[in-house]
């Protein structure tokens, strides 16, 4: 009855708004002013010769290279060409639909488009004006994937040969995690021998994407970590405005706009600008437009940079030394899920940032389930590595995570040794949660209890009290300190450290404790009650079998617990605030 972790949401990032390009034949130069076909023509920024140093001293700064060995294709008719959407004919229906499952998208299509095909510069207008560093940090790009469809592996790694500045690659790390496809093994390593900055590592066993990340940072010899998808078309002028960002300051990370590419007939659709990269309890990610009137008051233009509170996970640049000195991510994370989160809050709450870069563009293909399997189950893989990054860095907000995902606290979830966690959190000297909710993410609502304030009974007009340490009801006053409680997200109502509860088998109340673990001590209110929804205004005990309700004895002027029943007001009672819904 309550899932709110909504598990359908997990099983794959949801794509931002996107929508189509209108295709009037590919402007190819449009937006991009003039592309470099032949990295031959690039200026020599990084030559050796004197007069390389020269120009480097005297200018500094050159326009984003426009380099796109794809600018005119061997084939300009062929399907899925300039990022057209392409079509299943007739006769191969039944075939295409049978390969959906390979990877979760229309492989089909996705074999028969080039894999070098062009795309539309989607930058927005003034991109192609900006100016980067001549002296930009080297990158690895590290690309992990288990099982990955082979046109789709190829064409992420052809678009990052065909649309990056070569100077600026060191290499491409291709982490194999573990995949079972055989063409992954001989055939894979055969092809990007061609290509000499293609390094493959096999993993010996199935890592996940997190350990596998790890594997292709800890060989890495670039300056710059650039992290993809096996499953992307990096754009025209991609990279350097990622890498200057990082130039800039090493504790910016930088992200590419995600553009979708779209799983069902490969077309590469552009996205909306102007949306941030957020989370909603229990630590969804998700995507949220900026309102068009703050676009408006603070002049927001279309190529300007976005600070994110949390990263979508998969593309991003990160200063290599910076990554090693944030403790990288949590090695404790498994499969997929959650690190996205773990990073996000570490760097801003150590001290860094997270943009997207609008000038920086990636396709992505986004897919409704994860096309592998998880070593164990799915669901509780991602718990756990959510749970994990609750307990290392959300303080007193934890209740709000598990409030929100209340069967975690039923579960009793082993989320493993955190000690690690927790000292490197020390170490850097992080800021708290709340620092970050005020600073980074102000919009979130997260109040710190879900009602507060007096309880009045509906029946009576009357008041819960605290009396000598026993509870009972009396007339209502708001600057009685006696009066007040907090009804908490884990269901406690609570007076300081005291929680309302039964205190013997006869129905007497009075008080504990207060203990986030003990069943005993929990009352449902506003929340749904066994599918009874007419008990949403009763505080009903949690633990037991029967619905059980507090109510005012009118006889004997008491509080007990009862037999809950619907149309009894001496069993409604009301807070003074509620914080959420
Ligand atoms: C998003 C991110 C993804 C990751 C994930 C949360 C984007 C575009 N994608 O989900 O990068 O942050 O959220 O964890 O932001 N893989 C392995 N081993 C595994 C599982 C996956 O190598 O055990 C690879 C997989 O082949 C792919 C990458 O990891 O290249 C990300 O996985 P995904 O594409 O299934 O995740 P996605 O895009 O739904
Ligand atoms: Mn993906």
């Amino acid at each position: 009855r309550e899932d709110p972790l909504n598990v359908t949401e997990r099983r794959g990032l949801k794509a931002p708004t996107a929508k189509a390009i209108r295709l009037d034949g590919p402007r190819l130069t449009a937006a991009a002013g003039v592309r470099i076909a032949n990295p031959d023509q690039l200026p020599a920024a990084r030559g050796r010769s004197s007069e390389a140093a020269h120009f480097r001293k005297a200018a500094g700064l050159h326009r984003v290279f426009a380099i796109d060995a794809t600018l005119s294709p061997r084939d300009p008719k062929a399907p899925g060409q300039f990022g057209r959407p392409a079509a299943v004919p007739v006769e191969k229906q039944e075939e295409a639909k049978n390969r959906w499952k390979e990877g979760n998208f229309n492989v089909y299509l996705s074999d028969l488009i080039p894999i070098d095909r062009a795309i539309e510069d989607t930058r927005p207008a003034g991109c192609s004006d900006q100016l980067v560093h001549n002296d930009l940090p080297t990158t690895t790009v590290i690309v992990c994937f288990v099982d990955e469809v082979w046109s789709t592996l190829l064409r992420s790694v052809h678009s990052v040969l065909n649309r990056s500045p070569p100077h600026l690659i060191r290499e491409i790390i291709l982490v194999d995690d573990c995949s079972t496809k055989e063409y992954l093994k001989g055939s894979l390593d055969k092809y990007m021998s061609q290509f000499p900055k293609v390094r493959i590592i096999h993993l010996k066993e199935r890592n996940g994407l997190i350990r596998a990340r790890l594997a292709g940072a800890e060989i890495a010899r670039g300056d710059v970590l650039t992290f993809l998808d096996s499953h992307v078309e990096c754009n025209v002028g991609w990279l350097e405005p990622l890498l200057e960002r990082v130039r800039l300051n090493r504790k910016k990370v930088a992200c590419p706009v995600i553009e979708v590419i779209s799983d069902k007939d490969m077309s590469y659709m552009t996205v909306d600008s102007f949306q941030r990269g957020i989370f909603t309890w229990p630590m969804n990610f998700g995507w949220k437009p900026i309102p068009p009137d703050v676009i408006e008051k603070h002049k927001i233009k279309e190529t300007d940079i976005i600070r994110c509170p949390v990263m979508a996970g998969g593309l991003f640049s990160i200063d290599k030394k910076y990554f090693f000195e944030l403790g990288t991510y949590d090695p404790g994370l498994d499969v997929w899920g959650g690190e996205n989160m773990e990073i996000s809050f570490k760097v801003w709450m150590c001290g860094g940032e997270i943009e997207i870069i609008p000038c920086s563009r990636v396709g992505h293909i986004f897919r409704n389930d994860n096309p592998y399997s998880f070593p164990k189950d799915r669901i509780k893989t991602v718990e756990r590595n959510l749970a994990r990054v609750a307990e290392v860095w959300l303080d007193e907000y934890q209740d709000l995570f598990y409030g929100h995902g209340y069967h975690l606290i039923l579960k009793n979830l082993d989320v493993g040794d955190l000690t690690h966690q927790r000292e490197l959190r020390k170490r850097l000297q992080c800021k708290s949660f709340k620092w970050y909710l005020e600073n980074i993410y102000p919009d979130l609502e997260a109040p710190l209890v879900k009602a507060s304030g007096l309880v009045v009974n509906i029946a009576v007009a009357k008041c819960l009290v605290v009396e000598n340490a026993t509870l009972t009801f009396d007339t209502c006053d708001v600057n009685s300190k006696n009066q007040k409680f907090n009804y908490t997200w884990l269901r406690l109502i609570k007076h300081g450290d005291l929680c309302v509860a039964p205190v013997d088998g006869k129905g007497t109340l009075g008080f504990h404790r207060c203990n986030d673990r003990n069943n005993h001590l929990k009352w449902l209110h506003k929340s749904l009650v066994a599918f009874q929804p007419e008990l949403m205004d009763h505080f009903v005990l949690e633990h037991l079998q029967q619905p059980t309700c507090l109510e005012v004895d009118q006889s004997r002027q008491t509080l007990r617990v009862n037999a809950c029943d619907s149309s009894n007001p001496y069993q409604k009672w009301q807070f003074g605030n509620y914080y959420a819904d």
